[in-house]
Parts: C-alpha cells; structure tokens; sequence
C-alpha cells in the first residue's frame, strides 16, 4: 500500500504554499469547508462572495476596463509576460496546492502550471500580433480595414479537473485583448485559483496596471449564474458538463452577450491492425486511466479491429492490473483519487448500467483503501467490453471507465466514432497513412481534436483547443482563439473627396 499523506500533513503544505504565494490567509478564512480529496477531509475553511459582493466586482471590473483599454497592446503583454515569470518562480508551491485540492499526481500538476506559463508565453507574443487586415475598396480614394477592439468584462467559469490552465488560457489572452476578468472556478478548488490570483495580482502590482482588471469570485452556482445573467459581462467562457452549458447558453443569448463553451467529451481512439501496439497501449493507458479519468480529453471509447481486438484488450488488462493507485503525492503512483463521493456513486451507476446493457467488466472497476480513507474515493480504473454503443457509453461519465467496442471497416470505426452526442477529441492508431489521413479529412472524425498515433488527452497550448456538438463548439488557446476575446470593427475610410455609393448606387 502506498503511503497516505495526513490532513494535517495536506494542510500544513497548503498553508505554506499559500504562505510562499504571498494569500493573506487570515483575510480568506471562513466557513465554507474545502477539502481534499487525498483524505476526503476538511483542509480550510473558506469566506465567500454575497451577491452584492460580486455586484461590486463586476462594477469594479466594468470601470478598469475602461483605463485598461487604452494600454496599447504590447504593454498589456508586459503584465502577463510578468505572471508568466512569477507562475515559473511559483511552479512547485501551485503544484502542491492543485494536487491537494484535485489530487492529480505531482506530474500532472506540475504540467498544468506548464500549461499556464506556456500560454503567457503564447498571449505576450499575441499581444504584438491582433491583426486587422486591409483590403481593397472597390471605390477611388477609399481605405478598407477591419479593426479588433477588446470586449469588455469576461467570465471565466472554470471545472475542477484543471482548476487553473483553462482559466489561464482564458485570461492571459484576454488580457492582452485589453479585457478585464472576473474568474469563478469551481467550488472545489478555491486555493489553487486564489494563489493564481494573488501571483496575477503581484504581476499587476510590478507592473503598475489597474488592480482591478481582474477577480476572483468564491461562490456556488449562484455566483456563477449572476455572472450569466449581468449585462456588463460581455463574454461568459465556461467550461463544464454539458448540463451547465445548456443552463448558460440561452440566459447569455438572450441577452445577446457572447459565450465560448467548453462542455463535455466522449473520446474515442481508433486502433488498427496495422498499429505500432506498444505505442499504442501506452497511449491509451494514459489517455484512459490519467488523471483518474477526469479530462474533458479522457480517452471513454476503445475502438479496436476484430482481428486484434483479444489480444490487444488482454494487454491494456495486464497494464491495468500493476498501475500504482494511492495517494498522488506518493513517489511512482500514477492514479489518485476520484474528486468527491458524487464521483464515484456516478462511477459505479455507470458501471452497473453498463453490465445491465450487455457489457462485461473485463478488470478494475472496484474501489480500493475504503478502509483506510474511509472519506476518500480511490477506484481502479476499469475496461469494460461493450456489444454495441449503448446509452451508458453515449454519455460521459467523469471517471477511468474504458468502454471497448470492435469493427470491422474502417467506415464503421470513424461512424462509431462520430456516433456520440459529444465531438472533442479522438484519436487513430495506425501506420496506413491512408487510414491516418482519412480519420482527418472532412469525411472522417467529426471533432475538433483528431490526432494519429497518439491518444485523446494531453493537447498543447498552440493548437486550438475545442470541440463540435453538445462540446459547445467554443476555441480556447492556440491560433486564433484571440478573437473571441475581441470585437470585430470595419473601418471604409474616404479620402476621395467625393461621395460615390458603393454597388453604385446614385442618391443626392
Ligand atoms: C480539460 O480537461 O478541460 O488536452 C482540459 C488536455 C489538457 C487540457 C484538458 N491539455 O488533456
């Protein structure tokens, strides 16, 4: 059995990150219990945002815009590319703050403050590159331009599975677009987004920018729904179940305010006879049981050739059955816990229901340590064969439960693959490269993540990050995501002296 940590032990390394961080941890201090889900038990108590508290924020966060708007882009880079310096001098101390509240291992932790500090990079570079483009006008003496202008106030709504990447990716582009944010992450993962703060908060203080460009607001579903609803919230960036983006879209829309939605995933991976099978396991292993299941990117569907399919579900059980579950800050664990006791009551739902449907739990699926962390919820990561894609296996459920299906076409590989309500990533092995490039041409897979020979999960900041479907369509990082944080302006400028009409039209 690996070594468990205690809550005094979590607690104590909490409180000195937070410490290092520079959180004023007696200004924070309130009733509302954080936990973490290494033990199950309570590490902090935490004050929240009233309603009126967040009024005020967002009022606050509406009047800095208006300074910040005028800083010329490059300068708001300086800001980010400043966080970006303090997240490195901070890496670790954030790291042990996101392994104590998530309980992702030490690994991934640190990757996701990689993450964070690989977009500033990203966003101060952007911020000597918003292009407008020229075009011609089709009239003497006329300039044609467009014009990007920032948006005003975002929401940044953020999930406990990165409670702090997908927030940066959010913020360090707006920012340099010349918005302000308010930022509500989830319930569950207050510290790790109070440190964030603080370090941005440090950066603005340095730098000598508004310190009210941005906020974070500690609250439950209510806080996060009057920021839906509030007029001066121009962009609402969320990210979540599918369930919270049906509840926001229409409440925005119907305020014609902007959304950019990051919802659910159902990823599959296709695996061909023609695989690398070594590359291939280990692609899947960590797609599938990595971050105990809980990315929107986790790999859920196993889409394996009938030749193969005995043989290469025999392997994937084999790397099941030694992967180290236990505590993530122990040396060489690779699965931590599930997040909450909801967590693993959907997880065993799920892997009930599946059964019920016809499938057979081929390994794991069971919880381990009940005894010794009785508040705690560690499972093994299960594989589960399927007769044919179910209900059970359309829905996302946010857990390491492998759902494994066969074909035999490869037509019937990428329509099994597109035959789920959701479309963020999915993956292909295979050394055909006509195989390769039909799964990512128009006619093959249908979400905005198609990747070969390598699994769902773990995407870089430069590419755009997004998915089709009931995923909510919305692009964060990457590319051209920039824009979403922008208003678009067209500027006909006439020098001529003249007034021609354009489609020449004749009037006074
Ligand atoms: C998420 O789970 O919401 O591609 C984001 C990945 C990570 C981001 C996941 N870079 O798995």
């Amino acid at each position: 059995m690996s070594p468990f940590p205690t809550t005094a032990d979590i607690r104590s390394d909490v409180q000195q990150a937070l410490g290092v961080i520079g959180v004023d941890l007696d200004a924070v201090k309130g009733d509302a219990e954080v936990r973490s889900p290494i033990t199950g038990e309570v590490i902090f108590g935490l004050a929240g945002h009233s309603a009126g508290d967040i009024d005020g924020i967002i009022g606050r966060a509406a009047a800095a815009f208006l300074t910040w708007r005028e800083v010329p882009a490059p300068v708001r880079g300086r800001l980010v590319k400043r966080w970006g310096q303090l997240l490195v001098e901070h890496k670790e101390d954030l790291a042990t703050l996101i392994t104590a509240e998530v309980g992702k291992i030490r690994s991934e932790a640190l990757g996701e403050v990689q993450e964070m500090i690989d977009v500033t990079d990203l966003a101060v570079g952007q911020s000597r590159q918003l292009f407008g483009k020229t075009m011609p006008s089709e009239r003497p003496g006329h300039r044609l331009a467009e014009t990007w202008h920032p948006l005003g106030v975002v929401a940044v709504i953020s999930a406990f599975n990165f409670p702090t990447a997908v927030y940066a990716w959010n913020t360090a582009l707006a920012l340099v677009a010349g918005d302000t944010v308010v930022w509500k992450p989830s319930e569950v993962t207050p510290l790790s987004a109070l440190a964030t703060d603080a370090l941005l908060a440090r950066a603005a203080r340095e730098v000598g920018v508004p310190a009210d460009l941005h906020h974070v607001v500690l609250s439950d579903r209510s806080g996060g729904r009057q920021l839906v609803e509030d007029p001066r919230v121009a962009l609402v960036s969320a990210t979540g179940s599918v369930r919270m983006g049906r509840e926001i879209a229409p409440v925005v829309a119907a305020r014609f305010g902007r959304t950019l939605l990051e919802l659910g995933g159902n990823n599959a991976a296709i695996v061909t006879p023609s695989a690398d099978q070594d590359l291939a396991l280990r692609g899947v292993v960590f797609a599938a049981a990595g971050t105990a299941g809980q990315r929107c990117t986790t790999l859920r569907r196993l889409i394996v050739h009938t030749s193969i399919a005995d043989h290469f579900v025999g392997r994937i059980a084999d790397a099941y059955r030694t992967l180290p579950i236990g505590s993530p800050t122990a040396d060489g664990v690779l699965v931590g816990p599930l997040i909450s006791r909801a967590a693993f009551d959907a997880q065993q739902a799920a892997l009930a229901a599946a059964v019920d449907q016809g499938g057979e739990i081929v390994c794991g699926g069971g919880r381990v340590f009940a005894d010794d962390q009785p508040s705690a919820y560690y499972v093994e990561p299960a594989v589960v064969r399927m007769p044919s894609q179910t209900d059970v296996v359309q829905q996302e459920t946010f857990a390491p439960i492998l759902y494994v299906l066969t074909y035999h076409t490869l037509d019937e590989a990428i329509a099994l693959n597109n035959a789920v309500p959701q479309g963020l990533s999915s993956a292909i092995f295979t050394n055909d490269q006509a195989e390769a490039e039909r799964f990512v041409s128009v006619s093959g897979s249908d979400c905005g993540i198609a990747n070969v020979n390598i699994g769902t999960s773990g995407a870089e900041i430069g590419g755009a990050f997004g998915g089709e479907k009931e995923t909510g369509g919305g692009r964060e990082s990457g590319t051209d995501s920039w824009m979403a944080y922008m208003r678009q302006a067209t500027n006909t400028i006439n020098f001529s002296g003249q007034l021609p009409l354009a489609q020449g039209v004749e009037f006074i």
